[in-house]
C-alpha cells in the first residue's frame, strides 16, 4: 500500500496504515504521515466487481464535489476546505484513481476533527435532515449527465427481478430456511414498487440523490454537526425517497442493521420526527406534494429493499456483501424485515406528523 500511496505523492518513512470503517463494499484505510503537522488521508480499494467503470465513477464524484465546492465559494464560505472532499491525483496519469494492474485505488484528504457515528440522537437527526435536504438542493442545478455507477441501483422492480432469479436458482437448503421470509416479502412486492408506477405516470420526478445515506456515511464534527456526506460512489438520479428512506432505515432503528436479537429492532419515532422536521425545512423550495406525502412510504420502501437485497445475496451464497459469519446475510434480511413491520405499524402517525409539519 505504501507503493500505491507513493503514486499519489504521499510518501514518508513514518507512514502508518490502519483499517477503517465498516463499509460492506470497498476496503478503507486511514493513513497518517506520522509527522505531528502532516496531513492524514483515507486510502480506498474500490470494489471493481461492483463498480465496473471506475473512470466514470470518479468522473461523477469529481463533478459532484466540485459543484458543491463551487456553491460554498459562491456563498463566500471562508471555511470551504474543512467540509469539502478532496481527492488526490495519480501523479503519472492525473486521474483521481490508480490502477495497479489488479486493483483500483483512490486517496482522499482526511478532514481533521471529523468522526463517523453508528448511532444518532434526535438533535443530530434534525441537523442531518437539514443537511440532506441541502445536499439535494445544491445538486438540483448540476446539469452534467451523471453515469449510473450501478445500473438500476434503487430500482425496486429490478431488485425484485434479481430476487426472483435467486428464488429460481438459489441454494435449496437456503431457500427452505428462508421460506417464511420469502413469503412475507412476496406479499408486499406490489406496494414496494409504488414509486416506479408514479414515475411512469409522470407524478414523481428523479433528482440527483446520494443513494447510500446510512449513518456511517456522514462525517460529524465533535459537536454533532454534519460536516459532509461521504461515500459518493452511488450519487445518481433517483427518487428523493432514496436519501430520506435509507437514512431512516439505518438511523431510526433501535437495534443494529444485522441484529440477531429481533426484539431490539424497532422503528424510532423520535428520530423520524426530528429528521423529517429538518428535511422538510430545507426542501420546501422544491419538494412536490406527492414527494412529501410519500415520505412515510420511503421509509417502508428502503427497509423492504434492503431486506430483499440481503436475502437475495444469501440465496445466491453471499456473492455481493462482505459477511462475518455464514448466515450473516440471512440475519441482516430478517432484521430489516422486522424494521419494516415496525414502520408499517407507525404509518398513520408518520403521515399525520409530516402533514402537520407542513401546515405549521
Ligand atoms: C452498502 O458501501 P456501504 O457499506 O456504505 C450498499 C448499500 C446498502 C448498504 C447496507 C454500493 O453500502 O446500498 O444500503 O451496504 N452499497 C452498495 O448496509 O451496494
Ligand atoms: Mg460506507
Amino acid at each position: 500500500m505504501k507503493q500505491i500511496l507513493a503514486c499519489f505523492g504521499v510518501e514518508s518513512k513514518e507512514l502508518t496504515i490502519d483499517p477503517m470503517g465498516g463499509g460492506l463494499i470497498n476496503d478503507t484505510f486511514k493513513v497518517s504521515s506520522g509527522l505531528p503537522s502532516g496531513n492524514e488521508y483515507v486510502l480506498q480499494r474500490i470494489n471493481n466487481n461492483i463498480f465496473k467503470d471506475v473512470d466514470a465513477l470518479q468522473r461523477n464524484i469529481e463533478a459532484v464535489t466540485s459543484h458543491i465546492r463551487h456553491k460554498f465559494e459562491e456563498s463566500n464560505d471562508l471555511d470551504v476546505d474543512s467540509h469539502s472532499l478532496v481527492f488526490l491525483k495519480d501523479t503519472a496519469t492525473g486521474k483521481t484513481y490508480h490502477f495497479d494492474g489488479e486493483n483500483f485505488w483512490r486517496v482522499m484528504v482526511f478532514l481533521p476533527g471529523t468522526v463517523t457515528r453508528t448511532t444518532i440522537n434526535p438533535e443530530n437527526a434534525y441537523l442531518t435532515g437539514k443537511a440532506f435536504g441541502k445536499f439535494q438542493e445544491m445538486l438540483s442545478d448540476l446539469h452534467e449527465n451523471l453515469a449510473e455507477t450501478i445500473p438500476d441501483f434503487h430500482n425496486m422492480e429490478f431488485r425484485l427481478s434479481q430476487f426472483d432469479d435467486s428464488i429460481a436458482n438459489g441454494c435449496p437448503q437456503r431457500l427452505k430456511e428462508a421460506s417464511y421470509l420469502i413469503g412475507e416479502l412476496q406479499k408486499r412486492r406490489r406496494h414496494a414498487c409504488l414509486a416506479e408506477r408514479l414515475y411512469r405516470e409522470n407524478k414523481l420526478p428523479k433528482r440527483i440523490c446520494h443513494c447510500d445515506t446510512k449513518v456511517d456515511n456522514i462525517l460529524f464534527d465533535e459537536m454533532g454537526n454534519v460536516v459532509c456526506v461521504i461515500d459518493l460512489d452511488t450519487v445518481m438520479p433517483s427518487f428523493v425517497f432514496s436519501d430520506f428512506g435509507d437514512f431512516l432505515r439505518s438511523a431510526a432503528n433501535k437495534g443494529l442493521e444485522d441484529d440477531s436479537n429481533l426484539d431490539n429492532v424497532e422503528f424510532d419515532m423520535e428520530i423520524f420526527k426530528s429528521f423529517s422536521k429538518g428535511y422538510i425545512e430545507s426542501t420546501s423550495s422544491f419538494l412536490t406534494d406527492t414527494e412529501r406525502d410519500h415520505l412515510p412510504y420511503a421509509a417502508e420502501r428502503f427497509a423492504y429493499m434492503q431486506s430483499v437485497r440481503f436475502l437475495t445475496d444469501y440465496l445466491n451464497e453471499d456473492k455481493y456483501y462482505k459477511i462475518s459469519y455464514p448466515k450473516h446475510n440471512l440475519a441482516r434480511a430478517k432484521a430489516q424485515f422486522k424494521l419494516l413491520q415496525s414502520i408499517e405499524s407507525h404509518l398513520t402517525e408518520m403521515l399525520e406528523y409530516i402533514q402537520n409539519l407542513n401546515a405549521s
